[in-house]
């Protein structure tokens, strides 16, 4: 062995080394050399902790719009070292204060096979995700250091992490939600006072980048086809879902109508006691939370789960149209706080002061007999489905962005309640096939969506495009019918982001039923 390839193995070891101690917040991380890519909430926020806990920090993002230039010049003032911003110079693996960066932490919209990573691991850096990061750091000396409840699934997700939160506060615990729901993971974690609790809803592509997180209690809700294109298959998909099982403290939830979740449970690798609890919406067994006569019950956290139930809360406590997916969410979310000590009237309380968030399935009108519903939270086949399911027969506007997921399922599932299709959506081919072969007696009537694309720079379409699909959709409906937009499509096709899209359609209805109401007025 010569002295060069010495050197290069001690210094492996050392640095490997210096990561097993980088696990708090009080730890050395001064001069730790480390890139970080992407500029917008996450890239910001990792950024941001680094400078402060005294790394060099090299900022790398393909965006070089206003926003990315202005978080730029803030990143540079808190001491950030350099921002490498624009499409070309982002692919390449930089230089940190002149040498090879030890850590590149990313942001997750970076699929793992994007130049820079796969540099980074060419060369054997490790790569860590906010989330990782954000765990390391969770301790420090004079702040309350949080629990961690986790939450993923395909869809529920943003629900569930919601009503968890909503959960804890009604305990008057110190407690919120973080992580891709929208607020950054390290931005609740760099919180002065710190928290009892945090309920961090996880992205596939967050857990891909974490390894050392133990939770108290974790959830997968569910699984089912959702970005195929950043994972490569659905069963990488899959495998990075299950991660949220990792090293769990107390209790595992799994959904018991589901048994990939609970396959999960069984080949993950937890704490000591950790236990297995399910959740459904049908009459649970010993060991589950579930649904009995409308009610929500608990057989698990209660001595004497062997013959009786504890009451948790009615569906009426959560809304007045309650899904099953909702109350499945709903349930979920009581096994994970009552695995942390939350009493039946935390749950319950908590539901109450839950309000079912904006674009899942709100009911926005009933007019002549007809139900409005908007449901633009439907970014995916397996979401709109989730609705569908609740409502026939069925007008029902749908497609946009696909992401390269297939509809067939959905189309043959569901065709016998559909009484016509408005198709919104720049390219909703895959859509209209998936139509022609299960649902070939269904009317499909596409909007003539005017030009202006994203990149074209033009203005977005989506008003225009909604108010059309809601005059197309009342042309077609009749007392009993429900019209539901449940896009089964991401919305920037069109719209700014799916609440652009569910506040287009809200507003097009109430435009179309107010101007009918006063046509009936004046004749
Ligand atoms: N960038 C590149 N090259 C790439 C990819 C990204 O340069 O190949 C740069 C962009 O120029 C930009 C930045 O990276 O500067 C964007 O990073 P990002 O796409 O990771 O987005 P963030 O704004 O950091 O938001 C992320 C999550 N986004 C994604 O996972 C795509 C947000 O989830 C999350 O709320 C936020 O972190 C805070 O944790 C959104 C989402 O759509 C809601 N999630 C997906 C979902 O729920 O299905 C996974």
């Amino acid at each position: 062995m010569d002295c060069s390839t010495v050197s290069e193995l001690q210094n492996q070891s050392e640095s490997l080394n210096r990561f097993e101690s980088l696990t708090s917040w009080d730890a050395d991380w001064s001069g730790l050399r480390v890139v970080v890519t992407g500029i917008s909430k996450t890239g910001f926020s990792v950024a941001d902790t680094l400078a402060e806990l005294g790394a060099h920090v090299v900022v790398v993002a393909a965006s070089d719009d206003e926003e990315a230039v202005a978080n730029a010049d803030t990143l540079k003032i808190v001491g950030v070292a350099e921002v490498i911003l624009g499409e070309a110079s982002s692919i390449v693996l930089p230089l940190v204060k002149g040498e090879q960066a030890e850590l590149v932490v990313t942001s997750p919209g970076y699929k793992p096979t994007h130049p820079l990573l796969a540099a980074a691991a060419a060369e054997g850096i490790p790569i860590w995700g906010d989330v990782e990061l954000a765990w390391r750091v969770r301790e420090k000396a004079g702040r309350k250091t949080a629990r961690w409840i986790t939450i993923t699934g395909t869809n529920g997700k943003t629900t569930t992490t919601t009503m968890v939160e909503s959960m804890l506060q009604a305990a008057g615990l110190r407690a919120i939600a973080a992580g891709n729901i929208g607020t950054p993971i390290l931005d609740a974690v760099r919180d002065l006072e710190g928290w009892d609790f945090l309920a961090v809803e996880l992205s596939s592509f967050q857990l891909h980048w974490t390894q050392s997180l133990a939770p108290t209690a974790s959830v997968c809700l569910n699984l089912a086809e959702d970005h195929v294109d950043w994972h490569g298959s659905f069963a990488a998909y899959a495998a990075e879902k299950a991660k949220i099982y990792a090293n769990t403290e107390i209790a595992c939830i799994y959904n018991a109508e589901q048994i990939e979740t609970e396959r999960m449970v069984q080949e993950a690798d937890v704490q000591e006691g950790c236990r297995a609890v399910g959740f459904t919406t049908g009459i649970p067994s010993i060991g589950m939370v579930g649904v009995v006569e409308g009610l929500l019950v608990d057989r698990a956290f209660i001595a004497e789960r062997k013959d009786s139930a504890a009451e948790l809360a009615k569906a009426s406590d959560i809304g007045d149209l309650v899904p099953r997916h909702l109350m499945a969410n709903a349930a979920a979310a009581a096994a994970l706080v009552r695995a942390c000590g939350l009493t039946p009237q935390d749950v319950r309380k908590g539901l109450i002061n839950y309000h079912n968030g904006d674009h899942r399935i709100q009911s926005v009108a009933m007019s002549e007999g007809v139900l409005w519903v908007n449901d633009s939270k439907a970014t995916n086949p397996h979401a709109a489905s989730a609705s569908l399911a609740a409502f026939k027969p069925v007008i029902w506007i749908a497609g946009g962005l696909s992401k390269g997921v297939d509809y067939d399922d959905l189309v043959r599932n569901h065709a016998a309640r559909l009484k016509a299709v408005v198709l919104i959506g720049t390219d909703s081919s895959a859509l209209a096939a998936s139509l022609a072969k299960y649902a070939p007696d269904v009317a499909v009537i596409a909007t003539q969506a005017p030009g202006g694309r994203r990149s074209s720079g033009s203005a977005l379409p989506g008003d225009a495009v909604m108010s059309e699909a809601v005059a197309v959709a009342a042309s077609l409906a009749s007392e009993g019918d429900t019209v539901l937009m449940a896009p089964a499509s991401a919305s920037m096709d069109q719209f700014t982001s799916y609440a652009h899209r569910g506040n287009a359609f809200i507003g097009s209805v109430r435009e179309l039923l107010e101007s009918r109401a006063s046509a009936n007025k004046e004749s």
